[in-house]
């Protein structure tokens, strides 16, 4: 039986996507490479220094720890300076009304997000007051696929994996869901997010009835 239901922040509750693939483009830009929209799919549910590598190989360069680090930390000022614009009117069709439907049928809501700027997003859009316990980047010490994000989050509700519920849009979150040993919705597409007991669109589509077909599963 479903007790709980965790969620990844990013392409589940809210754009931000969008936001991180403009600072890694001015970034690969100012380091004399192009970086695609496509480049960043690659990107989504992926650490902050993991991108960097990948936005690295894409232009061929190798760099050490220290110029590295700086680079990351340049790309995070521009992607805070997006994101301290963003307000309600950016939480993704669906997401609200459904943790509202998740507290008023007494299921306990978690965040499992890898972002280390998780809370100004969740303060800026008026959705922390929405989970029982938040774990993003700042609590962890490995990144999706890895389940930590995941069991933290349930070990903090109290609640054990397998009546819980991960909603995830990136397949390395649902690899690290599968790990944890939980259930997993995709939202999405079902061609990248098939290994989740099902997929849909996004959160507009989910009701708290339809949980009842994990069960089934
Ligand atoms: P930050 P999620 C992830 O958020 C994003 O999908 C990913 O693109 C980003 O690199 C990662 O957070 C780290 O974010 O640089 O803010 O620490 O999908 O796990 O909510
Ligand atoms: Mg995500």
């Amino acid at each position: 039986h479903i007790q709980a239901c965790l969620f990844d922040l990013d392409g589940v509750l809210v754009d931000t996507a969008k936001y991180h693939y403009l600072a890694w483009k001015r970034l690969a830009n100012e380091l004399g490479f192009d970086f695609t929209e496509q480049d960043n799919e690659r990107l989504k549910g992926v650490s902050r220094m993991a991108s960097l590598d990948i936005l690295l190989s894409i232009g061929r360069l190798t760099l050490e720890d220290a110029k590295k680090q700086e680079l990351a930390a340049r790309k995070n000022d521009w992607y805070v300076e997006s994101i301290s614009r963003m307000d309600h009117t950016e939480i993704l069709p669906g997401a609200l009304e459904f943790l509202q439907a998740c507290r008023e049928n007494g299921l306990k809501t978690a965040l499992g997000s890898a972002s280390k700027n998780a809370m100004t997003i969740l303060n800026n859009t008026g959705l922390t007051p929405y989970f029982d316990a938040i774990i993003d980047g700042t609590h962890t010490s490995s990144a999706k696929p890895d389940p930590e994000v995941f069991i933290l989050g349930a070990q903090e509700l109290g609640i054990s994996p397998e009546s819980c519920v991960v909603f995830e849009d990136a397949e390395a979150g649902i690899e690290a869901a599968r790990r944890a040993d939980m259930n997993c919705i995709g939202i999405g597409s079902l061609a990248t997010l098939g290994q989740a007991d099902f997929v849909i669109a996004s959160l507009a589509e989910m009701t708290v009835e339809r949980l009842d077909q994990l069960e089934q599963a």
